[in-house]
């Protein structure tokens, strides 16, 4: 506890400071708890940073309450641009981690030769906001991603093609908010280096950038997710490597792929092929009745794939069928932009 008992000018200054920097840091993490609460439900970290408020709460000491009022601060009000500027959630948690950790760097610097115990517990804390800084962040992202996800019922996937930069960007303007980049043939090269354009096309759209297959193409062109078939690298090692702030979706078309997809964690599922499709010829269709079986009580976005056309969608919606991925119909369209939103129309239409 305190081993001061007298309390002259200088002692005044260095409780002001504590005063004000355990006021900063409170306020910092309510920020934080705020968000974590009705930005993206998650209780547990809700639970922590009240927790570390009520600790701080208690180790706000009357004297460092007192001390408020005797000097004057001259620098009251002062903002900075930054603050100003400040815009997303991101933004947001980002800049109010900082305050708190810096607040309680302060309190941790200046209350340690009277106060061990709070400067000893400002230090601990501190660590622990480095770390759930990460941890909002990443869940923000994953939150914004799984919106998207919920709330758009198109699936682009590309094909390889001469002018694929100006189709996606057509196809984008018409409001598609979901693509995938697919590349089978061509060097690593080639394939992170398109997947980087598509990317920042994406990301000038606000949509959503997935990799087809490959972790490696997806860490490096920062997409915000990658799909993986079931010969692909499994969804327990692709989430080790990916963390938590990516997509992974995954393709099945049977029961046991579907639960085993859904029981380790997958955002969303691919299912099909519905039609017969010159795009994966290999693929046995499995048709409407196995598609409406098996996702009867899917509670994850799934998304109905093969040969789906503008004019096969009013009958996938009148069997439940509301969302969509397709390759074929947009990569060969002769007006992707007037495609996609004639799809998207059909998409949207109540039946
Ligand atoms: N997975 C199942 S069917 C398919 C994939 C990638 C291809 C769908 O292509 P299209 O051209 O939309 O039929
Ligand atoms: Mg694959």
């Amino acid at each position: 506890m305190l081993n001061s008992n007298t309390t002259n000018t200088e002692d005044l200054r260095i409780y002001q400071i504590i005063d004000a920097n355990l006021d900063r840091a409170r306020e910092g993490l309510r920020v934080l708890e705020d968000w974590a609460r009705f930005g993206i439900s998650k209780k547990k970290y809700v639970e922590r940073i009240k927790n570390f408020r009520q600790i701080l709460g208690k180790n706000h000491l009357e004297i460092y309450k007192q001390s408020r009022n005797h000097i004057e601060d001259k620098c009251k009000g002062l903002t900075h641009q930054e603050q100003i500027n400040r815009k997303t959630s991101e933004q947001i948690i980002s800049s109010n981690s900082g305050r708190v950790q810096e607040a309680l760097r302060v309190i941790e610097e200046f209350s340690r030769p009277h106060n061990h115990e709070l400067s000893k517990i400002a230090s601990e804390i501190r660590y622990e906001i480095y770390a759930i800084e990460i941890d909002l962040l990443s869940l923000s992202k994953l939150k914004k991603s799984e919106k998207i996800l919920k709330e758009n019922d198109l699936y682009v996937i590309t094909d390889q093609k001469d002018n694929l930069l100006q189709i996606i960007e057509e196809i984008l303007i018409g409001g598609v908010r979901i693509i995938q980049h697919r590349f089978k043939k061509g060097t690593d090269k080639d394939h992170l280096k398109e997947a980087i354009q598509i990317k920042n096309l994406c990301n000038r759209y606000n949509s959503l950038f997935i990799i087809n297959d490959r972790l490696d193409i997806a860490l490096a062109s920062n997409a915000d997710g990658i799909h993986l078939g079931q010969d692909d690298l499994d969804l327990k090692s692709a989430r080790k490597l990916l963390g938590y702030s990516k997509i992974i979706g995954i393709s099945a078309n049977n029961e046991i792929d579907i639960s085993n997809a859904h029981k380790d964690g997958c955002d969303y599922i691919g299912i099909g092929p519905v039609f017969e499709t010159a795009t994966k010829k290999d693929k046995k269709p499995i048709g409407i009745e196995k598609i409406k079986t098996l996702t009867r009580d899917l509670d994850i976005p799934w998304f109905a794939i093969g040969g789906i056309k503008s004019n096969n969608i009013s009958y996938l919606k009148s069997n439940g069928i509301k969302k969509v991925a397709l390759v074929s119909q947009l990569m060969n369209s002769e007006d992707p932009k007037e495609e996609a939103i004639m799809i998207l129309k059909e998409l949207s239409h109540e039946n």
